[in-house]
């Protein structure tokens, strides 16, 4: 009640300094001053009628800021008048520059940017390095490299976009090629992240869109196995989406990772203990990451010896993180850029 009051008054002082930053006459002035010290129907009165309704421990915390909203409107009101006293009656005289200023709204990194860099942050502490590029590539980065051959289903034209006159040329369908790029121009070891956009010739719909964000991560030196990948994730899903945080490797298929993992992590929101639990459905866990040890095949065709290196690897989309960490229903929200949804994630 009280914390309703006060936000009401609050919005009536900076619709009292809005107003008053646009008088142009004597006539408008006069007319302001009515609306908020008018003795029946002025604001301030109005607000002075509440407190009749205020529990009697609020009611001197309400009665001290209806007062200071009333010293606040009659001393600008004053110094308004004052103004227009002054000679040569411009528009200009009726602007009061003692008034406070009128708060500019602040804005944030959109709730993707957000995650990305949070991802980011994370994998720079454990000593990775960041790697972008382009977002259009070449079919043989996209596919062929990533052991993912001419006639595999992953390249149909259903869900690829290939570029008009440059056959060779696709915008791509995850960020892996420019671990690619980065593996053909770094010998090991490397440790690398690659954040960024990736397109997929889909129609929009709650899940699904035709462009979305992701960070995949890759590490490749002498001896690097399962355990690797297992620890580095506990550790990242343990930074990211709390201490507690379980991890769960199921089997899972990619052509460039052998053996492949499906991740899961125990619901943070119940730990499962909630069957009605809204994060996780009941279910207790929820799918977030690919994963798996980079495909010999992967390593040669980036002029890595399998034989005497390997690697891990592992995908993450940002939009799904963004669905199952903050509730975001529809992915769609996330682009009509609605600050009234943007403005909600801390
Ligand atoms: C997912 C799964 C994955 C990779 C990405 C990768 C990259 C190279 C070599 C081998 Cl260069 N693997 N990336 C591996 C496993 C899974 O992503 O669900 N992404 C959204």
């Amino acid at each position: 009640m009280i914390d309703e009051l006060k936000k009401e008054i609050e919005g009536a002082r900076r619709s009292f300094v809005h107003e008053l930053e646009h008088i142009q006459s004597p006539e408008k002035l006069a007319a302001v001053k009515e609306r908020f010290l008018g003795r029946k129907k002025g604001q301030v009165s109005l607000f002075l009628a509440r407190l009749k309704e205020c529990p009697p421990a609020d009611k001197p915390a309400a009665g001290q800021a209806i007062n200071e909203l009333k010293a606040f409107i009659e001393e600008a009101l004053a110094g308004a008048a004052r103004a227009a006293e002054a000679p040569a009656g411009s528009a200009a005289e009726w602007r009061d520059h003692s008034l406070p200023a009128s708060e500019l709204p602040v804005g944030r990194e959109h709730l993707i940017a957000d995650i990305q860099r949070r991802i980011e942050d994370i994998f720079l502490q454990l000593g990775y390095e960041i790697a972008t590029g382009p977002e259009v590539e070449l079919e043989d980065y996209n596919f062929t490299k990533l052991n993912i051959p001419e006639h595999h289903p992953a390249r149909d034209e259903q869900d690829t976009f290939f570029l008009e006159g440059h056959d060779d040329l696709v915008l791509r369908t995850h960020t892996s090629p420019m671990q690619v790029r980065y593996m053909l121009a770094h010998p090991p070891p490397l440790k690398i992240i690659s954040p960024g956009k990736a397109f997929r010739k889909d129609d929009p719909d709650a899940t699904h869109s035709p462009c979305f964000h992701q960070v995949e991560g890759l590490l490749v030196d002498r001896g690097v196995h399962f355990s690797h990948l297992k620890g580095t994730l506990e550790a990242f899903c343990r930074s990211f989406y709390g201490p507690d945080i379980v991890l769960r490797f199921r089997p899972g298929y990619f052509p460039f990772t052998e053996p492949s993992a499906e991740v899961d992590i125990s619901c943070f929101l119940c730990a499962g203990k909630n069957s009605d639990c809204r994060v996780c459905k009941g279910s207790g866990w929820l799918e977030i990451l690919g994963s798996g040890m980079v495909h010999p095949q992967v390593l040669r065709n980036c002029n890595i010896d399998p034989e005497e290196y390997s690697g891990f690897a592992f995908g993450m989309g940002i939009e799904r993180v963004a669905m199952v960490k903050y509730g975001v229903p529809d992915l769609r929200l996330l682009y009509e850029n609605d600050l009234r949804l943007l403005g909600q994630f801390g």
